[in-house]
């Protein structure tokens, strides 16, 4: 079988982190694209040495050559300037959809059939902006957040009963800020609700952990954001389509009318598979989620708003 071709644009933490990754699953082969001179290429050589003890023959280049993305099967954009402490994903607004400007324009050119994964930030309006600016069908992108923050409510929950992260499941939805919704009504322990688990107060803790997650570690590295946990989130996503797992993640979709959204991006349930984001999946909400999820959209629509495309 043809191996994959993944081009990950943006060679930084998490662009670095996700070559890595890839290498070490086999995924497929790299080509690293970045705009600081040496960058991607200095990552990727060192990633190609360290194949044999690794076993893997996947092949990796780097390159400041939109060229060299051709025909790619995926495409991981993490290009844009990550948050320091004191910033709000917000604050990165104007220069990311500068960078996203460029990026889009390279990718339609060189790679328009690739499955578009968007990890910049602020997200759900950086993958808002991709898509509008690519022209790509609403299917072939998706954004990644809804998989790191579901990820990290599970790590808190498994923590706080001592339980293996694998048998916790859960869903955080709506845009991939302070204001995102953890459904704790719909995270179970193996089948067991957690609040059968966990009491009220600690659970809420929980959630707002979780929500704050992105900046606990800001504030922590001082230098830039979190980088193994959304590289992760972001392989998870990607090795769905590549292998038509059909799996069920939170990605941040086109809306059409789902969770009274319409014509933007937000962190809800979908089906990835060999087609790309293959349906949405609309839950039923209580008035409190659906209330929650609506402020999380309201978020949303303003800053899509602000970027006037
Ligand atoms: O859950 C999520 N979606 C978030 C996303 C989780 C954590 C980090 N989040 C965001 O991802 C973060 O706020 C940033 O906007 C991106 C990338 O974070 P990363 O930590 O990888 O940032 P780095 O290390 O600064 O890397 C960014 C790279 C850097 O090497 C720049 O030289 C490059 O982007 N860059 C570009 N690449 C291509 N094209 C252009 N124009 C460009 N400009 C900068």
């Amino acid at each position: 079988m043809k191996k994959a071709k993944i081009a990950l644009i943006g060679g930084g933490n998490i662009g670095g982190e996700l070559a890595q990754r890839i290498m070490e699953k086999e995924l497929g082969d790299v080509v690293l694209f970045d705009v600081v001179e040496g960058l991607p290429q200095g990552k990727t050589l060192d990633l190609m040495e360290a194949r044999p003890v690794d076993g893997s023959d996947s092949t990796l280049i780097g390159t400041q050559d939109y060229k060299d993305i051709q025909n790619s099967d995926v495409v991981i954009i993490t290009a844009g300037l990550a948050r320091k402490p004191g910033m709000s994903r917000d604050d990165l607004l104007s220069k990311n959809l500068e960078i996203m400007k460029s990026v889009a324009a390279g990718v339609k050119a060189y790679a328009p059939n690739a499955f578009v994964i968007v990890v910049s930030n602020p997200l759900d309006v950086m993958v808002y902006a991709f898509h509008k600016l690519s022209g790509f069908d609403s299917k072939k992108v998706a954004g990644m957040a809804g998989v790191l923050d579901s990820a990290r409510f599970r790590c808190f929950v498994a923590m706080e009963l001592g339980v293996s992260v694998k048998d916790v499941s859960a869903l955080v939805l709506g845009g991939h800020g302070d204001d995102m919704v953890a459904l704790t009504r719909f995270c179970t322990v193996n089948s067991i609700p957690v609040t059968d688990l966990i009491s009220k107060e600690k659970l809420d803790a929980i959630v707002k952990r979780t929500q704050m997650a992105g900046g606990e570690i800001v504030n922590l590295l001082k230098t830039g954001s979190a980088y193994f946990s959304p590289a992760a989130s972001a392989i998870e996503m990607a090795e769905s389509y590549l292998k038509d797992k059909k799996r069920v993640l939170a990605c941040a979709a086109y809306l059409n009318g789902e969770y009274g959204a319409q014509g933007v991006f937000m962190g809800v349930p979908v089906v990835i598979g060999g087609n790309g984001v293959e349906r949405v999946i609309e839950l039923k909400l209580n008035a409190e989620e659906s209330k929650l999820i609506a402020e999380s959209l309201a978020h949303v629509k303003g800053l899509v708003a602000e970027i006037k495309l």
